[in-house]
């Protein structure tokens, strides 16, 4: 038995780039990973024995898999009557302020059974995968204590084991204080880097690890605490940070080699250059931003001017950016942002990669790379930026196999 197929007729991206797509591609696949793709007319004779599987592709574009690396996928509840607040007039930081906001998820997060929140997060993982996700890291954040910080991510990890999606899991215990640690920010610090991150990634529940950083949160010096202890855990490392105000944190962040500083509304040049020393990756979140009315714009052309890679993600979350729609933060970076198609296709793919920590194998195509591809209805890469509620996707291949099939009936 063969573990072969081919896939023709497609127009192919390897790298999401505008400029590199191949017209008439083929891609050879066998298991997971890519061992041969180019032009169609190059593609070896040894592909063409029988017993090979052949999938023809009738003219889609493939792009790699999507990439959405920074969500909080895994919650209880939802914060629509605290949305209703704000159009009222009340802020994100007074609702914070009195309770609510965070805290309020927590308290449903607690309340909900570890199958209750598998259930609500799986809607919004397929959700996403129907739009070609095929990797999507997911962070805790919404227990503050270690049973419920424990059910979060085994929650994340069932979802990738149930899935055809690679799930990778960030410990975000330092996301806000619980309020049995009311004006104890340092006593609860401690139960983070002393017992919950160590006994968490002793169970194989944590691949980063992550802390909101900021006035309503965590200060610069709780943070680099944090990111000492994960250190010594050989925990990869990464921050909420200059999201409502600048900290410090992104600079920070780099200091200690941080995967990504994310979000970076008021970043600074300062922390610009530190993340571009470190290789740390801008993730900027379009959804937050303009689900919150945001005025002040990540500064996206010092970024440029220091080259630091830029991804996209949704950040969904029921509080700041309840979406589910990969494709519609590429609209919103390209509308609110100005970054070009190329940019924002490489902030879901090669930079999302980057800041997923798996760069060598998945955020593009590639010999060695994971056969993670999605086919998609469209000629050109910007009508994936251009649409909004209009998903083109196809089909998703995740390691090789069929994750999603959504093509339409073929005449
Ligand atoms: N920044 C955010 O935008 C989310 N968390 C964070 O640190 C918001 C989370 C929430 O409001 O539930
Ligand atoms: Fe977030």
């Amino acid at each position: 038995m063969t573990t072969l197929s081919v896939w023709t007729n497609l127009q192919l991206a390897p790298t999401a780039e505008p400029e590199h797509v191949i017209a008439d591609a083929a891609i050879v696949v066998e298991r997971d990973r890519i061992v041969w793709l180019g032009t169609k007319s190059a593609l070896p004779e040894a592909y063409s024995a029988p017993g090979i599987t052949r999938h023809d592709l009738h003219g889609a574009l493939v792009t790699p898999g999507l990439i959405d690396c920074h969500t909080h996928l895994v919650y209880g509840g939802n914060r629509a009557e605290e949305f209703a607040m704000r159009l009222a007039g009340a802020s994100y930081e007074e609702i914070a302020r009195q309770g609510g906001g965070i805290i309020s998820t927590v308290r449903a997060t607690r309340e909900a059974s570890e199958d209750e929140l598998y259930a609500s997060a799986l809607r919004r993982l397929d959700n996403l995968r129907r739009e070609g996700v095929t990797a999507i890291e997911i962070k805790s954040g919404y227990g503050l204590d270690l049973e419920t910080e424990r059910k979060m991510l085994r929650v994340a990890r069932r979802l990738g084991e149930t899935r055809p999606v690679t799930v990778r899991t960030t410990f975000l215990g330092a996301h806000a204080l619980p309020p049995e640690y009311k004006d104890r920010p340092d006593d609860y610090i401690d139960l983070v880097c002393n017992t919950m991150m160590p006994s968490l990634a002793a169970e194989g529940l944590i691949d980063a690890v992550d802390i909101f950083c900021e006035r309503i949160a965590f200060n610069l010096e709780q943070t680099e605490r944090v990111f000492n202890r994960a250190r010594t855990l050989g925990l990869s490392i990464k921050v909420h940070a200059e999201q409502l105000s600048l900290m410090g944190a992104a600079a920070l962040g780099a200091q200690y080699h941080a995967l990504s500083a994310d979000h970076l509304e008021y970043l600074d040049e300062n922390g610009i250059k530190a993340m571009k020393l470190a290789g740390t990756v801008a993730v900027l979140l379009p959804g937050a931003y303009y689900f919150l009315r945001e005025t002040q714009l990540p500064p996206i052309a010092l970024l440029r001017k220091h080259d630091v890679p830029i991804a996209i993600s949704t950040d969904s979350n029921p509080g700041t950016s309840p979406t589910t729609s990969l494709l519609l933060m590429l609209n919103m970076a390209s509308t609110l942002f100005k970054m070009s198609v190329a940019e924002v296709l490489a902030g879901v793919t090669r930079h999302a990669a980057q800041a997923f920590g798996h760069a060598e194998v998945t955020g593009k195509l590639s010999v060695g790379a994971k056969a993670d591809f999605v086919a998609w209805e469209v000629k050109t890469l910007s009508e994936l930026v251009y649409w909004s509620g209009y998903d083109r996707c196809a089909l998703v291949v995740r390691h090789g196999e069929i994750a999603v099939d959504q093509r339409e009936e073929q005449q």
